[in-house]
This record gives structure tokens, sequence and C-alpha cells, in this order.
């Protein structure tokens, strides 16, 4: 696929405010800091679309971006910010599963894993999570760069065979580097084939 256009389009706070679910959408998930605003970035080749940050929780906000005029890449706040207050982390916890849950329109939830590190209970609670509410997810392995790939592939290894305990079958799962656009192709080629069957699902109309 071919990135034509990318545009911001909403930040919100407020699953009722949220744009009509009438596109295919994929949800960008994963720790804070993991790397989800810059692999936007990479993907649409928009430097500056989702703003990054060296700060961890950045991105609080569901952030709609219009690719090509025909899909959504949705920027989630990250999960797991350490310095965030309790009252913070339980509200922002419950917009975005309620959102994961809720949303007509979500095609694939996609989850960001550092390549760096070995499996974290909170990643793997998060996808044991997914794989309750039955939504469909694949695993993409960021910051791929800043280490070898034999050390990258330990840790996909790991992950996978921790996985393994509560899934079946293990889900797809792409390896990046927002540096050296690795992966780029592959995650576009997968989206416009879920795009490719999308409809416009049943959705109540809100007021
Ligand atoms: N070397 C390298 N650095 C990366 C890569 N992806 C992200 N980073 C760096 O990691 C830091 C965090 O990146 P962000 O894209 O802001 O992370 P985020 O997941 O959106 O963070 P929050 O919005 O705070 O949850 C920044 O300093 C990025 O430059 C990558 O693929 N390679
Ligand atoms: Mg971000």
């Amino acid at each position: 696929m071919i990135v034509k256009s990318a545009e911001f389009i909403c930040s919100n706070t407020q699953i009722s405010k949220l744009p009509p679910p009438v596109k295919a959408e994929y949800a960008f998930i994963g720790r804070s800091n993991v790397g989800k605003s810059s692999l936007i970035n990479m993907l649409t080749a928009k430097k500056g679309l989702a703003k990054t940050s060296q700060t961890p929780g950045k991105t609080q906000l569901i952030n709609h971006f219009y690719i090509n005029e025909s899909w959504y890449i949705v920027d989630l706040p990250g999960y797991g910010y350490a310095r965030a207050s309790k009252t913070n982390k339980a509200n922002w916890s419950k917009f975005i599963h309620t959102y994961l849950d809720k949303r007509e329109s979500l095609q694939c939830v996609m989850v960001l894993i550092d390549s760096r590190l070995e499996p974290q209970k909170i990643d793997l609670e998060f996808c044991n999570w997914l794989g309750e509410k039955g939504l469909s997810f694949v695993l993409i392995f960021t910051k791929a760069d800043k280490q070898s790939s034999v050390k990258t592939d330990q840790n996909i290894a790991k992950f996978k065979k921790a996985l393994q305990v509560t899934f079946e079958e293990v889900p797809h799962y792409f390896v990046t580097s927002s540096e050296t656009q690795l992966g780029r192709e592959e995650i576009l080629a997968f989206i416009d084939t879920i795009n490719k069957d999308f409809v416009i699902p049943h959705f109540e109309p809100r007021d």
C-alpha cells in the first residue's frame, strides 16, 4: 500500500465523541514509551504526525489519523506509566478497555512490544485480556535497531512461549524499527488486506 495522505482528525477523552465507526480502524497500543507514536509516523512517512517524546505518558488521548481518505490509525495512551496517579491510571484503563471492547469498526489491535525486553507481565496480561474478549490482535516488536537480530529473535521466541500458556495459536507478529523502517511494507500490506474486506458495521447512531 502506498500512503498518499495522512491527516490528524481528532483527540478524544470521550467515547461518545469518536468519529462514526464507518471506516476500518487499527488501534496501536502498548506500554508507555514503547514507540507507538514513532511507529505511526514511520508507517505514514510523516514525521511529527503523532507526537513522540522521551517522557513516557505523552499520549493521553485517543488520537484518530485518517489515512488515504479511507481508514483510521488510532494512537492510544500507553499503559503502565509508573508516574501516573492511581486515579488517572484507573480512568485511562477503563476508557481504553471500553473503547477496545465496544468500537464497532475496530479491525485489529496492534500490540506493540519492546523487542529489547524479556516478556513483561503487563504485556502478557493485556494480550490475555484481548484473547478473553475475542478481539483480533497482532504483535509488533519495536526498536529492533537497538540490538542484534539474534537478541530480538530470542526475545520474540520467549514472548511466543509465554503466550502459548494461554493461547493455542500465537498471533501474527511483525518486527519493526522506526529508525530503519523495518517492517513498514509488511504492516501496510497486512492492513491493506483487511481493508479490502471491510464492510460498514451495524452501529447505534449517537445524537
Ligand atoms: N532507536 C529507536 N528509537 C525509537 C524507536 N521507536 C521509538 N523510539 C524512541 O523511543 C522514545 C518513545 O517513542 P514514542 O514513539 O514517543 O513512544 P510512545 O509509545 O508513543 O510513548 P507514549 O505516548 O508516552 O506512551 C522516543 O525517544 C523515540 O525516539 C525505534 O524504532 N528505534
Ligand atoms: Mg505516544
